[in-house]
């Protein structure tokens, strides 16, 4: 029998949407077709969710590094995996976290000091284990950390100890994240009794320097140098915008309570749209000298320019000279129960979600990314 049906076309693209090749445009499952009127094809919903497609999003990993960690998995080692606890998203890289799956994982989450003290610790290694969990990695343990407090420091060097079982130790993560600080905090409660001097030598079959730290006369503990993130701000902006838009103390989460129609300019550099629904309470958690800008959308572009060209906010960046220089990107929010929004290295909003549309505006390259609420 002959089937009429109407037309629908995705939310984010205005493709024409079928459900019936999924190598085709437009392509999009049936069952999301009956169940909502507004729907996105398939291509657009994983760069809203995922912020896939782009190279540019997902960041390139040295392929010496890779080698490393080939290396331990041979070895058996384990793996200290330092995340940094303010930009999770940049140091959850997922190339290592595709890696190293199967192998013996400790989890640092570092910098505590930088979330507000309220904030409990299981909350956050609740949230930390069920990222990690969700990208498939096999985690020992957790330790929530903080060196320059020496917060946890002698927790982790007993945990280490305990899951290391003899092998070697790899501490790896994110350019920043804090690996050397934690390796230092290590080395003040370690006494070396054993032969072998603390040395910094390039990786066998490498280029990548690496500080070897001798555990036991038979192994030792690598200091591997960072995976730099390609797609987190802090890798595009200059020295200058660097520090203003990395926290060094507690972060004062600023809430605005906005309707839509409503946007919040950052600084000189990026935005957040409200483009629908109901009235909200948006949480910002950003380095507390980073300002932040009310405007209406409509003026919006107009005062987002101004603000650059006085320079009276902080940070401008030479990146973002005009409303041009930024990427804009749409986030429907669905059925979590609340939600962070983030740009990557430089902060994210936390709301309660209510099928709010949002608009974030941020420097080209740098991934947007929407999870469920941290904190
Ligand atoms: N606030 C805070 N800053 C930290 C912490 N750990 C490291 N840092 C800072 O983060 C930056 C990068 O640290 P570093 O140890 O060099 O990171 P690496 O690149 O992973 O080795 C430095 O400015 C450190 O002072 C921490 O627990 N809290
Ligand atoms: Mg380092």
């Amino acid at each position: 029998m002959t089937e009429l049906k109407r037309i629908r076309r995705c939310y984010g693209c205005g493709i024409i949407l079928q459900s019936l090749d999924e190598n085709l445009p437009g392509f999009v499952p049936e069952i999301q077709l009956e169940k909502h009127e507004v729907v996105l094809c398939q291509r657009c919903f994983k760069l809203q969710h995922y912020g896939v497609e782009d190279p540019l999003k997902e960041p390139t990993v040295d392929a010496d590094f890779l080698h490393i960690l080939s290396e331990a998995k041979k070895e058996k080692a384990l793996i200290v995996y330092v995340f940094d606890l303010f930009s999770f998203e940049s140091s959850f890289v997922k190339t290592i976290n595709n890696e190293i799956k199967g192998m013996a994982v400790l989890i640092v989450a570092n910098k505590r000091d930088l979330l507000p003290r309220e904030i409990s610790d299981k909350k956050l290694s609740d949230y930390v284990l069920s990222r990690a969990k969700e990208a498939g990695l096999v985690v020992s343990d957790i330790v929530i950390t903080s060196p320059i407090k020496n917060y946890n420091m002698d927790e982790l060097k007993e945990k280490i100890e305990k899951y290391r079982k003899g092998k070697n130790v790899y501490v790896i993560g994110a350019a920043s994240s804090g690996k050397s600080s934690i390796v230092n905090g290590f080395l003040k409660n370690y006494s070396n009794k054993t032969n072998y001097l603390i040395t910094t030598s390039p990786y066998p079959g490498t280029t990548l320097r690496v500080i070897n730290i001798p555990l036991d006369d038979s192994t030792v503990l690598y200091d591997t140098p960072g995976i730099s993130v390609d797609n987190s701000l802090i890798f595009k902006v200059e020295k200058e915008v660097l520090k203003v838009i990395t926290p060094k103390v507690e972060v004062k989460p600023r809430t605005f309570q906005l309707n839509s129609g409503q946007s919040l300019i950052i600084g000189g550099i990026a935005r957040f749209d409200f483009v629908k629904g109901p009235r909200t309470g948006f949480s910002l958690y950003l380095a507390n000298p980073v300002a932040v800008t009310r405007s209406k959308i409509e003026r919006a572009d107009h005062t987002l320019e101004s603000l650059i060209k006085v320079k009276t906010v902080k940070p401008v960046s030479k990146v973002v000279q005009s409303i041009k220089d930024l990427e804009a990107f749409e986030i429907i929010i669905k059925d979590e129960k609340r939600v962070d929004v983030g740009i990557t290295g430089l902060g994210w909003m936390t709301f309660k979600s209510n099928g709010q549309v949002l608009r974030v505006l941020a420097p080209k390259g740098v991934r947007i990314y929407t999870e469920p609420a941290k904190i």
